[in-house]
């Protein structure tokens, strides 16, 4: 994983990316997996010793749910580092999108501080899409310009029409510009959109609305801390500079302990045998192993020897 660090750091792409490879070549992340392993040993070993010392006589078994919850949890938090890791690193399409004459260029040229796109008070400016890259908050993202929809006879402007809307439908995060001046009708939008009344300049919004001006800049900034907390929505909580999971196979070797132990959860719950269990737990334990280097059968039994008094 300190080769996987350098990798990712030559690659970074954005400050924050770079933060976060710098922070994994610090050993953090091993640490961490190192931490849950000892605990994925704690739970495993006093199972082993009731399996392996039945016929002895033990104290009763009570298994400890809470280590199990708690270490549940850590997993879902670095699983959720690994979804902001992603947005740093590969980014987020962002188009913005809506009828014409909304002004979605006069937004694009905005955000991109240059007049890039063509802004013109006809209707069916722009007939093709046109993107460019910024950074937001350290996430790249790649912001599209699309052609306003609407009906069209002309041939070339419905294609363009056709591109947008496939855009659209590849978006993480669609922008919706609504004219203020103009009446609109009430339409139903999915969870990836954004709906932004442009033009508050000329006519105030409905109360409550999110509203701006691409010609004045006003309302801008909220925009831009509402397209950053819908982009992390979902990954908040996460302290982003800390320990972060970059790589897909970490990430699914996490996956897949996760889903071991929370079979564990059920077993436990079902009241199944314990040799059930354990079957659970070494198969989490080989998961993270198969990050942090192998776990051995000898940890398993230092684990049982350091806790318990039995065999000796
Ligand atoms: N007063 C005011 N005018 C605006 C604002 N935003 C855009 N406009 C004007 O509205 C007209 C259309 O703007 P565009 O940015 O070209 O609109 P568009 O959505 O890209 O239009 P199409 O490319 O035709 O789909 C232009 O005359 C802009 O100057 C705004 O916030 N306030
Ligand atoms: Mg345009």
């Amino acid at each position: 994983t300190q080769a996987e660090a350098v990798h990712e750091l030559v690659e970074a792409q954005s400050p924050v990316a770079r933060a976060q490879a710098l922070a994994r070549l610090d050993g953090g992340l091993k640490e961490k997996l190192n931490g849950m392993k000892n605990v994925l040993l704690a739970l495993l070993a006093p199972v082993e010793v009731q399996l392996d010392y039945s016929e002895d006589e033990l104290d009763e078994f009570v298994f400890p749910d809470e280590l199990l919850d708690s270490l549940l949890n850590d997993l879902g938090r670095l699983l959720q580092s690994y979804a902001i890791g992603t947005l740093y690193k590969s980014g987020a399409r962002i188009v913005l999108a809506g009828a014409t004459n909304v002004g979605k260029s006069s937004l694009f040229n905005l955000l991109l501080k240059e007049e890039r796109s063509i802004v013109s008070p006809v209707r069916g400016t722009t007939r093709d899409y046109i993107e460019a890259d910024l950074l937001l908050e350290g996430i790249p993202i790649r912001l599209y310009d699309t052609a306003g929809l609407r009906e069209s006879g002309d041939e070339i402007e419905r294609e363009g029409i056709r591109r947008s809307e496939h855009l659209i439908g590849q978006a993480d995060l669609v922008i919706h510009l609504l004219d203020s001046t103009v009446e609109d009708v009430d339409r139903a939008f999915d969870g990836r959109t954004i709906v932004v009344y442009n033009k508050a300049d000329l006519r105030r919004p409905p109360e409550g609305a999110l509203a701006i001006s691409a010609a004045t800049g006003e309302g801008i900034g909220d925009l831009l801390s509402e397209v950053a907390r819908r982009l992390k929505r979902g990954v908040e909580g996460v302290d982003e500079s800390r320990i972060v999971i970059q790589s897909k196979r970490q990430a699914d070797a996490l996956l897949a302990a996760e889903a071991a132990l929370k079979g564990v959860k059920e077993d436990l719950q079902a009241a199944l045998p314990l040799d059930i269990v354990a079957v659970g737990l070494n198969e989490a334990l080989h998961h993270l192993g198969l990050i942090t280097g192998e776990v051995t059968p000898n940890d398993i039994l230092e684990s049982i020897f350091s806790n318990f008094c039995v065999g000796k």
